[in-house]
């Protein structure tokens, strides 16, 4: 089966989950990393350069044998089953898992109505009043839904799962310093999620995959 992952030259966690998935489960694939200017032309044709076809004009995109799917989540779920990050035959299992990838889409996109603001006064402002209000209610939330005496989101006899990568990645990307107006030391408030937090980072794989896949000095996250 021949697998490529479309995405911009960047870890975020929607690309993450999804390689990540892949290279702990020791799959091959390609990793193919599009630019921001043809991203530009991809959201009016739906289509690469190339003419690869890309689903709803949007990123990330996968290729399995040339078929090309989208969606954040069912692509995760795809790879997770290959690698045994997620559950071929336990649908209770699956569903725990679907609620977290999709309250972290609930959280990139509260926080994606603001990146749209070009002015910076205004911005912060904006992201300030989020993270006072909305998004510190959802990660507050997040918090008390993950237990308290687990360090995997699902138990440690299930251990890793893609709801983790999940978690871990989009929570690097919002305590970073990349978003500003949105503080980085958040994450001491909200112990449970910070727990999970540190269970992937200290996961031998994910430390391979930093140290191979991203650039040096990249703003990863306050965990
Ligand atoms: N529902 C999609 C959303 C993906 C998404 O918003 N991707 C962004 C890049 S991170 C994009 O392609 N935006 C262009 C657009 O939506 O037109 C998913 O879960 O994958």
């Amino acid at each position: 089966m021949k697998l490529t992952l479309i995405y911009f030259n960047i870890p975020f966690w929607r690309a993450e989950i999804i390689r990540l998935a892949l290279f702990i489960g020791n799959i091959e694939f390609e990793d193919r990393r599009i630019t921001g200017e043809e991203f530009q032309r991809v959201k009016v044709k739906g289509e690469l350069d190339d003419g690869t076809k890309i689903p709803f004009h949007q990123f990330p995109c996968f290729l399995v044998n040339g078929i090309s799917i989208a969606q954040t989540g069912g692509i995760a779920r795809f790879c997770g089953k290959l690698s045994g990050l997620y559950p071929k035959d336990d649908d209770l299992l699956c569903a725990q898992i679907d609620q977290f990838i999709d309250i972290c889409t609930d959280i990139n996109v509260l926080i994606s109505t603001t990146s749209k603001i070009d002015n910076d006064d205004l911005r912060i402002r904006r992201r300030k009043e989020l993270f006072d209000g909305d998004l510190s209610r959802k990660l507050n939330i997040l918090n008390k839904t993950i237990r308290g005496d687990y360090d995997w989101i699902c138990g440690s006899d299930v251990g890793l799962t893609i709801a983790d990568l999940a978690v871990w990645r989009l929570i690097g990307w919002v305590s970073s310093g990349m978003l500003d107006g949105i503080p980085t030391t958040f994450l001491k408030d909200f112990p449970n999620i910070q727990r999970i937090c540190h269970s992937v980072e200290n996961t031998q794989k994910v430390q391979e995959w930093i140290k191979t896949t991203y650039p040096k000095n990249y703003l990863r996250g306050n965990y």
